[in-house]
């Protein structure tokens, strides 16, 4: 059995946010059922879970022996094992696999900071300034990611774990005027959350905060 770790609460009520989602989004994709082990905070942070995420974080990934966390290893590991969204052509694979890369670093590290920023500082005297400055970085490589999708379907040739993860973070910017400046990447995170084994993933983890809602 595969099993994963998620937020037993999750901060974002319920979005889909937190990395679990494109795990469970991954999962469902290559039709691999998995079952969730919720942690709290605290328990986040103990032994028991350090031993399988030296950071204590979520998400990991259990499968008999293997222990993994870091959702991009987790994403290649899935479709490695199972072989399909993630192309066979070496040179596909390749960009397939940059495209998580730039996912979780390039494009994300704005977005995080903008994030971060909002969160700590938006009280200070000089936080409208600063927005300033976070908004624009966060633009530019939207404007950058935006100009190479261009009427592209997916990022490069087949859906593939590089759009797992670009949606999933883009998916972050859901709402801010930052995102609707960009029609093509607004349509691209709405392609991908049309797709039956998102919407599969969604639920699961939306079913986790609606239970924690009835339960109080
Ligand atoms: N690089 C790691 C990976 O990709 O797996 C990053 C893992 C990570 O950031 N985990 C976060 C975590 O465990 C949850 S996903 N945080 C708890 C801690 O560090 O103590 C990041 C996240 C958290 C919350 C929201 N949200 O509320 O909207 C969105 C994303």
């Amino acid at each position: 059995m595969t099993t994963i770790t998620a937020f037993e609460t999750s901060p974002d009520r319920g979005r889909g946010l937190a990395r679990d989602m494109q795990v469970r989004w991954a999962l469902e994709e290559v039709g691999q059922p998995y079952a969730v082990r919720l942690v709290s905070f605290k328990a986040m942070k103990e032994p028991a879970h350090r031993a399988v995420h030296p950071f204590a974080q979520i998400p990991t990934y259990e499968e008999g022996e293997l222990a993994l966390f870091e959702s991009g290893a987790i994403l290649l590991h899935i479709a490695e094992r199972h072989g399909v969204i993630l192309p066979k052509e070496i040179h596909a694979r390749a960009r397939a696999i940059m495209w998580m890369f730039a996912a979780v670093d390039t494009v994300k590290a704005p977005i995080i900071e903008r994030e971060a920023a909002i969160l700590i500082e938006r009280e200070q005297s000089w936080f409208a300034e600063r927005q300033v400055m976070l908004d624009s970085n966060v633009r530019r490589r939207l404007g950058e990611l935006s100009a190479r999708l261009g009427d592209r379907e997916w990022l490069d040739g087949e859906f593939s774990i590089g759009d797992i993860m670009m949606i999933g973070l883009l998916r972050r910017l859901e709402g801010t005027a930052l995102l609707e400046e960009y029609p093509n990447l607004i349509a691209y995170v709405a392609r991908g959350a049309e797709r039956p084994a998102f919407k599969r993933a969604f639920d699961a983890q939306f079913a986790v905060f609606a239970d924690r809602q009835a339960s109080g």
